[in-house]
């Protein structure tokens, strides 16, 4: 390769004043979108600018995976079947700098940089929580200088978009990808083939060795799309690698032949349909093939990427565990684990010990959930079919792994049926979560609460057998996109007052104290989260015809709806403040608006019915004089990334009210308290460190603890007796019960009451009731006082350093992956000498 003189190179893609990006701007709308500026439509504006950004970060790009591999430094890889992105543009103009240089050629062309920046695409390639998380490591990963890959599948398909009809969610296909995607490279030449089904044939060779080849299995190729993932203020740029799945031959000849052409055309439909979709976090369809086919599909491209890769630069397997380590996020990529042993052992013969050692030490699995129904397990039927080779990989592994633990524990069969991968019970299923705890260096839970559950509860066996094996992680969210990039009016005070090293250093924050008290500050840190609130009536106004108003105390809980997560706490709450208007004895409730939002999954029949729920009492609420001036409730659909980042800034109360012990960690809380929300919360997950850091005085805290949960459960929960002791949450239920919310069909909720009654209430909803409106009052009572309210906020932004997923990947760089920092110089070279032969 010869040396390019940059100066030759052509300047269009490197410019960074204004007169040099708009002439960048005009070239890319011409040259790369084909129209001038007469027949420019706003779309092609977004896309001509994202070109422009995006060619800025090419040359970074490059020079990072040179250096990565120049310095043969230990690479991380996050194999995650979700990403939620989000938009992209605004990301990579703040982080490289270029959002006013863009803005101002923009305002030369008579373009609204604010209004091109809204017409981009969410790329909602996940569900909720674990998929933003691993959107947020990532950018994290790439600020750090840390050198990481993300690999994952590119759904044609992301998660549905959300309408409300007649007051119920519809689901409507999300096709993301239909406008053209401008951050993405395809790459044709990077594909491999995926194999299904087929049988394993065994033989033995000159040695008497044993040997097994996975013959006569179907093929489906992979394709490689890289999209660059810049860190913020860096010359880093990382690489998202998404697989696209296509059919092994356009069309099988043989059945052309004989004329059946649309046979073969069926054919090739069906291997590209397991890249469609994304899997909507529904319970319900957990079991299906196409799930496991997905999750085998993107792990095995990914671990043919990665030793490619590596035996491009090591000779000796030996060495990956020194320069891979392999993030599994949740058990849906867990399928890697057999899927190394059978690369090592059948591919490249290693002893199963040698290949073990080498498996175990590369990678770590995170764990997120510990609700029993959400932990994944496989038929072994199905898995003997699709997988037969590791099939029986899993077998031994279990084989060897229960060897140990009887020499350990000899003759303790209960311990062995816990620990086994195999679960015998009826017909038998694979546990994910065992074959990835077992096949782990290390595990970790992702707030210390949910670490402390997997050590005592989920994982108990496990960790008696390997102490140090749990580690705890809590999660974290990105200063960059949640305050810098969503809060404009806050981060622009932030920057007035303690500069803006907080967006790379969120501990910085802590330097607000000082100003907690001082009521000029408090004063212009409620203007901003005011101007914020009326920015959010202005958009509800504009897309739902709402009027809200921002002089109202603005109660927010947006998450996925979910029993666990308690919205029907919430809608008991909300029924309560309204029968207290009524009742004319609620004169010192300061207005609220309450506002809801959140995905059922398409099957979650009862998550469904809360959102219905929720909209018939909005209905109600909303259209009673009585209750009008003191309290507006509205669910806001579509809750996404590009939502959330409307919504979170305008917050004053969040909700995060969870029955103890069942939400993780949550990450939507953090992203509250950062833009000054404060938090009315349950002791679960994150929660807990969020009180811890922001001071008792600042959090309104109830309901019962995880250990109380467990504790009442144990001794028999009746809430019966919460539903005839409490006359108010009577009233409540009685309402939603006798049809006060759906008086055409006074039946509707039913189900919600028999759940609640009836059904034991699992979440315990009703015994945390009486506690949740206590709270209610602390808050309302607070937030009468302007001057206290506003201190408490500015605490909980100040407090909220160590949730800054720097910080979360700076303790899985130290704790998990023992993986340093590779910073590098500016370089203008294009494709220095190296042997270095591309990704
Ligand atoms: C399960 C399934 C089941 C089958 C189909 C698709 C699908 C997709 C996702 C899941 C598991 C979801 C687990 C999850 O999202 N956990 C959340 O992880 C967050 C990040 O750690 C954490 O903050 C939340 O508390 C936790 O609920």
């Amino acid at each position: 390769m010869s040396e390019f003189d940059p100066d030759a190179f052509e300047h269009d893609y490197r410019g960074t004043d204004p007169d040099e990006i708009q002439r960048s701007i005009n070239n890319r709308l011409v040259y790369t979108i084909g129209k001038d500026p007469y027949t420019a439509v706003d779309h092609d504006w977004l896309n001509a600018l994202s070109y422009v950004v995006r060619d800025r970060l090419i040359e970074r790009w490059m020079e990072t995976h040179r250096s990565y591999y120049r310095s043969g430094t230990k690479r991380i890889y996050y194999l995650s079947l979700e990403f939620l992105v989000g938009r992209s543009l605004n990301n990579a103009l703040l982080n490289i700098g270029f959002r006013d240089s863009c803005e101002e050629a923009l305002k030369r062309l008579g373009l609204d940089l604010e209004e091109i920046l809204g017409m981009e695409h969410d790329a909602a390639l996940g569900n909720g929580g674990l998929g933003r998380l691993a959107a947020c490591i990532l950018d994290s990963i790439a600020t750090l200088d840390l050198p990481g890959t993300g690999y994952g599948i590119r759904y044609e398909y992301g998660m549905f978009r959300q309408a409300l009809e007649e007051n119920q969610q519809v689901e409507l296909p999300e096709s993301w990808l239909k406008a053209g995607n401008p951050w993405e490279f395809p790459r044709p030449e990077v594909v491999y083939k995926i194999h299904f089904g087929g049988r394993v044939m065994e033989y033995q060779d000159k040695k008497g060795r044993r040997h097994h080849d996975w013959i006569d299995a179907e093929e489906v190729l992979a394709m490689a799309y890289d999209t660059p993932i810049p860190g913020y203020h860096t010359e880093t740029v990382n690489n998202l690698r998404l697989w696209s799945a296509r059919a092994s031959h356009d069309f099988d000849l043989a059945c052309f032949n004989r004329g059946n052409y649309l046979k073969a055309v069926e054919e090739k439909a069906y291997s590209e349909n397991l890249s469609k979709v994304l899997y909507p976090d529904d319970r319900a369809s957990a079991n299906q093939e196409l799930r496991l086919r997905q999750q085998y599909f993107f792990v095995s491209a990914s671990l043919q990427d990665i030793l490619r890769r590596f035996l491009q630069q090591y000779e000796s397997l030996r060495q990956i565990p020194e320069h891979i380590t392999i993030q599994l996020n949740d058990t849906h990529p867990s399928i890697a684990i057999p899927e190394l042993m059978r690369i090592l052992l059948d591919k490249y013969k290693l002893e199963w010990q040698q290949a073990w050692k080498i498996t175990q030490k590369t990678f770590n699995y995170t764990n997120h959930t510990l609700l029993p129904e959400a932990l994944e397990s496989w038929p072994v039927e199905l898995m003997e079919r699709l997988l037969p080779r590791h099939m029986q990989i899993i077998f031994e592994i279990n084989r060897r792994f229960l060897l140990t633990v009887t020499h350990l524990y000899p003759n303790d069969m209960e311990l062995l049926k816990r620990l086994s991968i195999i679960d015998e019970e009826g017909a038998r299923r694979v546990r994910m979560a065992n074959l990835a705890v077992i096949g782990s260096r290390r595990v970790n839970g992702v707030s210390q609460l949910h670490t402390d559950l997997l050590r005592q509860q989920t994982f108990a066996d496990f960790h008696r057998l390997d102490p140090e094996r749990i580690v705890n992680i809590t999660n974290g969210i990105t200063p960059r996109r949640w305050l810098n990039e969503a809060n404009h009016n806050l981060s622009g005070l932030l920057r007035n007052v303690i500069g803006h090293d907080w967006v790379k250093d969120l501990s910085q924050l802590e330097r607000l104290r000082a100003y907690a008290n001082d009521s000029e500050f408090q004063q212009r840190f409620m203007l901003a989260k005011r101007a914020n609130k009326a920015r959010l009536a202005d958009l509800t106004m504009l897309h739902l015809g709402s009027t809200i108003d921002p002089y109202t105390l603005f109660d927010v809980q947006v998450k996925r709806i979910h029993e666990y997560k308690r919205q029907l706490l919430n809608v008991l709450r909300v029924i309560t403040l309204y029968n207290r208007i009524c009742d004319g004895i609620a004169p010192d409730l300061v207005p609220r608006t309450i506002l809801l939002g959140g995905k059922a999954a398409p099957g979650y029949l009862m998550a469904k019915l809360i959102i219905r729920l929720i909209n018939d009492v909005a209905a109600v609420i909303n259209n009673d004089p009585k209750s009008a001036p003191q309290l507006k409730m509205l669910f806001i659909p579509n809750y996404d990334v590009s939502t959330a980042c409307d919504i979170i800034p305008a917050a004053d109360l969040s909700q995060q009210i969870s029955t103890a012990g069942m939400e993780a960690s949550g990450t939507g809380n953090m992203k509250l308290a950062l833009n000054g929300a404060l938090t009315m919360g349950t002791l679960d997950g994150a929660n807990i460190e969020i009180r811890e850091q922001v001071g008792e005085e600042n959090f309104f805290c109830f309901g019962l603890t995880a250990d109380e949960i467990a504790r009442k459960r144990q001794n028999g929960y009746d809430p019966r007796l919460h539903h005839e002791q409490d006359a108010e949450l009577k009233r409540a239920l009685d309402m939603i019960d006798q049809g006060y919310f759906s008086p055409t069909n006074p039946n509707r909720y039913k189900a919600i009451l028999r759940s609640l009654i009836d059904d034991g209430d699992h979440f315990m909803v009703l015994a945390d009731y009486r506690a949740y409106i206590q709270s209610d009052e602390r808050a309302n009572a607070l937030y009468r006082d302007k001057a206290a309210w506003a201190r408490a906020a500015i605490l909980n932004t100040a407090a909220m350093g160590s949730f800054s997923c720097d910080r979360t990947v700076n303790d899985y760089a130290r704790l998990v992956w023992g993986a340093v920092p590779i910073p590098h110089r500016k370089s203008r070279r294009i494709g220095r000498k190296s042997n270095h032969r591309g990704e």
